[in-house]
């Protein structure tokens, strides 16, 4: 099956290497430490690692949940490396990544984007269920929903699952912000929020059950911490390989979602409390075909600019 998105640019192809962000020093006061912007930060079997341009350092910074609630992060990071050397022969490969969550609920946005609306009210138009997306997508109010507690959640080289009782089955992939306890975007990473289409087309209803499942939700393989908004002109692609082969391929701009992070996050904080943040994933502009299913020992890699890529199997 060589099937392109439609909705998305074709001919895109990935071609290995990640486009690097230039590091910018952003603070000009000389005697605070210098918060250098765009640094990178991961969770590994060997320890945490804080990536700097082409500089790897390892560092000694406490539990994962007190670091990234840090409301100070990016700064207090920029002053643990000023102070430390960089790894040398160690590249990323040489670690054995670790999804990058420690006790955080991840939170999903849904029919942010147009294809994704269109998609659905297909999927679920028997049902009768149709018209609900379209609401959705041109309501105030958007859709979140809950995604995954930690230990659903597989990250970089890691198994992504199908449902047993699922007979139609995509990855979502999907901007995910790192968002710290008083609401604030800290980071942003690459999520897939593995779905199941016949059950969530069966019945609107069912939605939590197509969505929540053990290793429905990849995250990684790290976390940009940048002071602003990512550039809309940035993509996200997704390719998926069988036997070898790839067998379909999307991009999207962030520039094509209909709802800024923003206000994603300030409807996720109403009346809700995140002692140690939460991740949410922005919805999905890249959707296969409807005659395309994932497959046991399938690979999902899915890049967004800047960040890098997110690589599974399906197991
Ligand atoms: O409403 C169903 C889920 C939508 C979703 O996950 C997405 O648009 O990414
Ligand atoms: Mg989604």
């Amino acid at each position: 099956m060589a099937a392109l998105d439609p909705a998305a640019r074709s001919g895109q192809l990935y071609c290995g290497k990640q486009r690097r962000r230039s590091v910018r020093i952003t603070s000009k006061d000389s005697s605070a430490p210098m918060t250098r912007d765009g640094l990178k930060l991961y969770r590994t079997e060997e320890g945490m690692l804080v990536e700097d341009g082409n500089s790897l350092f390892k560092i000694e910074a406490g539990s994962w949940d007190a670091l990234i609630t840090r409301d100070d992060l990016s700064s207090y990071l920029s002053g643990l490396i000023a102070s430390a050397r960089p790894l040398v022969n160690k590249n990323l490969p040489d670690f054995r990544l670790k999804p990058p969550i420690g006790s955080q609920e991840v939170w999903a946005a849904g029919v942010t984007y147009f294809r994704s609306r269109d998609a659905r009210m297909e999927e679920s138009k028997t049902a009768g269920g149709g018209d609900f997306y379209d609401r959705v997508y041109n309501a105030e109010r958007p859709e979140l929903f809950f995604k995954s507690a930690p230990h659903r959640v597989v990250g970089h080289g890691g198994k992504v699952a199908i449902r047993k009782d699922a007979r139609w089955s995509v990855p979502e992939p999907e901007l995910a912000v790192l968002v710290n306890p008083v609401g604030r975007v800290v980071g942003y990473t690459i999520g897939n929020d593995m779905s199941s289409r016949d059950i969530e087309g069966e019945n609107p209803l069912y939605l939590p059950q197509a969505k929540v499942y053990d290793r429905s939700c990849a995250l990684g393989p790290g976390i940009l911490l940048t002071a602003g908004p990512l550039p809309r002109s940035n993509e996200i692609r997704m390719e998926i390989h069988r036997d070898g082969r790839r067998v379909f391929e999307g991009a999207t701009p962030l520039s094509s979602m209909k709802r800024d992070v923003k206000t994603l996050v300030e409807y996720l904080y109403r009346d809700n409390s995140f002692p140690s943040g939460c991740f949410l994933l922005t919805g999905t502009g890249i959707v296969p075909p409807e005659s395309f299913t994932l497959q046991h020992g399938d690979e999902v890699r899915i890049t967004i600019d800047a960040i890098g890529t997110l690589v599974n199997a399906v197991g």
